[in-house]
């Protein structure tokens, strides 16, 4: 087989008409789907399978134990989403296997592969979901009582796939197992095409945050109420959006701001919005950028929603400090791959959320168009390739050796 034919194998599932690209969300039918493709991609190359306390998926070459190398990444999407972000580090990860087991290959110690729940935490708005809980990072209660855009929460969800409740939560001994973890996944950005290389490491991953911005005002009939009267939350979330973009430009070269959700209450044609939710997602060089950002943007947005008479409640939902990549086990990886450059990216991965717990690392598999979280998305067949055979490469010398 090769990448592109695994690819292909999942091509139609979770196609979003509406917006284009693909819709994939933590236990929907297309992710169910993609987790019946990992499972049986997995049985193709003779590994076995299992789903941890926390919804990860695991395909074992060799018994689940101390001194694995694991690889793989994740299977959801954001709304929309492309065609690699996620699903290329699977697909590689069982091509890099399939690659070894036809050069006759055996590990001398476990590998596995890894399918990460909810990375993009598109549905339940906590991103990396799978690997925070595994490290535990994340409150089990505070994951349960999470709900999604319909409504149904996290612990219902859970039910609903028969997974165990009371098995969420921080797993030290599985994580103990892993001796190191390296992701493949496709570059989110154009250093590679500006290169003219296929392959990159990864130094280090931008410090992120998201918040929930609600703010609100009095809900009221779009006829009959007279321009000064109103208290309008949607006025207020437009020049609120305008702040957050104005402090980004005046930021540190590394900084982002994004605002791009919002959801208005009622949502009525003919009606004066009660409330605006606005998702901000704010990047930077180091926490204490990002922190800053953050409290100049909601100064800002606290002026905006008070020159039109609305009131305002911010809730962090989620804070990924700055990523520093394993120096050892990146620069091994690099000369592995035959000396590639080592890169920066302001995109949040699981390989970050281990990062501090073991030896990570991520392979950048060039995209020509840069463009991702978006129908956009793109990476040649032949580069594809190249980052299997890779990792392969990579995961014979790692596996290679006898466990310490
Ligand atoms: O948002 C991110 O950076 C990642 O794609 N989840
Ligand atoms: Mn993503
Ligand atoms: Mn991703």
């Amino acid at each position: 087989m090769s990448v592109r034919e695994r690819l292909d194998e999942i091509r139609e599932i979770g196609r979003d008409e509406l917006r284009g690209g693909y819709s994939r969300h933590l236990f929907d039918q297309a992710e169910v789907q993609l987790r019946d493709w990992f499972r049986s991609s997995a049985e193709k190359v003779g590994l076995s399978t299992e789903v941890d306390g926390n919804g990860n998926l695991w395909a074992w070459w060799g018994s689940p134990g101390p001194g694995t190398i694991a690889t793989g990444s994740h299977l959801d999407s954001v709304p929309g989403g492309g065609t690699y972000d996620g699903p290329l580090g699977i697909a590689s990860a069982f091509e890099a296997v399939a690659l070894l087991q036809a050069q006759g290959w055996v590990p001398s110690r476990p590998v596995a592969i890894c399918a990460f729940a909810e990375e993009e935490g598109s549905r339940f708005g906590m991103p990396c979901l799978g690997s925070r809980l595994l490290v535990g990072e994340i409150d089990p209660q505070a994951a349960l009582v999470r709900s999604d855009s319909d409504g149904t929460t996290l612990e219902s969800a859970w039910r609903r796939e028969e997974l165990d409740v009371s098995r969420l939560g921080a797993d030290p001994k599985r994580l103990a197992w892993l001796s190191a973890f390296v992701e493949l996944h496709v570059e989110q950005g154009l250093d590679l095409e500006q290169r003219g290389l296929p392959l990159a490491v990864a130094s280090a991953i931008l410090s992120h945050g998201r918040w929930r911005v609600s703010i609100h005002g009095e809900g009221n009939h779009a006829g009959t109420t007279p321009m000064r009267d109103r208290r309008d939350p949607v006025v207020a979330a437009s020049a609120a959006v305008l702040a957050v973009r104005r402090v980004a430009l005046e930021g540190e070269s590394a900084a982002r701001a994004t605002v791009g959700r919002l959801a208005v209450t009622p949502n009525g044609t003919n009606v004066v919005a009660s409330r605006v939710d606005a998702w901000l997602d704010i990047r930077g060089a180091s926490d204490q950028d990002v922190r800053d950002q953050l409290a100049a943007t909601l100064k800002l947005i606290g002026e905006c929603v008070a020159a039109e008479g609305c009131s305002l409640d911010v809730n962090e939902e989620s804070f990924s400090p700055l990523v520093t990549f394993h120096d050892e086990l990146t620069s091994r990886v690099a000369h592995i791959l035959g000396g590639v450059p080592s890169i920066p990216t302001g995109a949040g991965h699981d390989a970050g959320i281990l990062a501090p717990h073991l030896p990570s690392a991520m392979i950048f598999v060039r995209n020509p168009t840069g463009v991702s979280h978006s129908p956009g998305e793109t990476a040649r067949h032949v580069d594809c390739e190249t980052g299997a055979r890779g990792l392969a490469e990579v995961l014979k010398r790692l596996a290679g050796e006898e466990t310490s």
